[in-house]
């Protein structure tokens, strides 16, 4: 397969965020479909034969299709390795960066912000809540202390180097400070210096302006 015909469905998110930087850190040539969430574009019949979840983020790639923002990304950072991504390569290394995907993804996406979402931003669907979203709050707090506690002596979360886990972690670090947290020291530092990155800023642009 090569890289021109890769397609990505979605904009506007911190999910659609993540592969859209991923492809410019690899230099990746793809289409964007920038379609929105709760904009009926989701539930079109074609974008639900493609993914009947109707939710974006969504890749095409010849007649491959994946959805879920951490796997699109680990496609793409495997299926098209640079030096600009660090990809590891021992046992240790790779349950390391597992680890930390699934932190970043299941407590500080999943379980903190996404749930402050839905019952605060989206609260017409999913309810008012407003002690679930104090509660989610001071749960973020907790784990970006263990965060920051990392980056004390870590320019990057794997010691290997920039890559997946530091865009998961920008994402969520950029929605945290829309949802007006203080970050701690160490993570203000970090996000200060890896958002000096041209292809972050590239992406922000894509996603945010598309
Ligand atoms: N676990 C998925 C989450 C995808 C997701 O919830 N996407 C939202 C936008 S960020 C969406 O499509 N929402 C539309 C809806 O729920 O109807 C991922 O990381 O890609």
């Amino acid at each position: 397969m090569t890289k021109e015909n890769l397609i990505f469905w979605g904009a506007g998110t911190a999910r659609t965020f993540r592969l859209i930087w991923m492809a410019e850190e690899l230099e990746l040539k793809y289409k964007l479909n920038p379609i929105g969430p709760r904009t009926g574009e989701t539930l079109s019949k074609e974008y639900t034969a493609l993914n009947p979840k109707q939710k974006i983020p969504m890749m095409e790639h010849g007649n491959f299709s994946l959805s879920e923002s951490v796997a699109i990304c680990r496609y793409l950072q495997n299926t098209f390795p640079s030096k600009n991504i660090f990809i590891p390569s021992n046992s240790q290394d790779k349950a390391k960066e597992d680890e930390w995907c699934n932190f970043i993804y299941g407590e500080v996406d999943e379980t903190s912000l996404y749930v402050m979402r839905r019952h605060y931003d989206l609260k017409e669907i999913y309810g008012e809540a407003p002690e679930v979203v104090n509660s989610c709050r001071q749960y973020l707090q907790r784990h970006l202390k263990v965060i920051d506690k990392h980056l004390e002596k870590n320019q990057t979360i794997m010691t290997g180097g920039f890559g997946i886990v530091d865009i998961l972690l920008m994402s969520c670090l950029d929605w945290a400070i829309f949802y007006e947290f203080d970050l701690p020291k160490n993570i203000t530092i970090y996000r200060e210096r890896i958002s000096q990155r041209a292809a972050y800023t590239k992406a922000m642009e894509i996603n945010y302006s598309s």
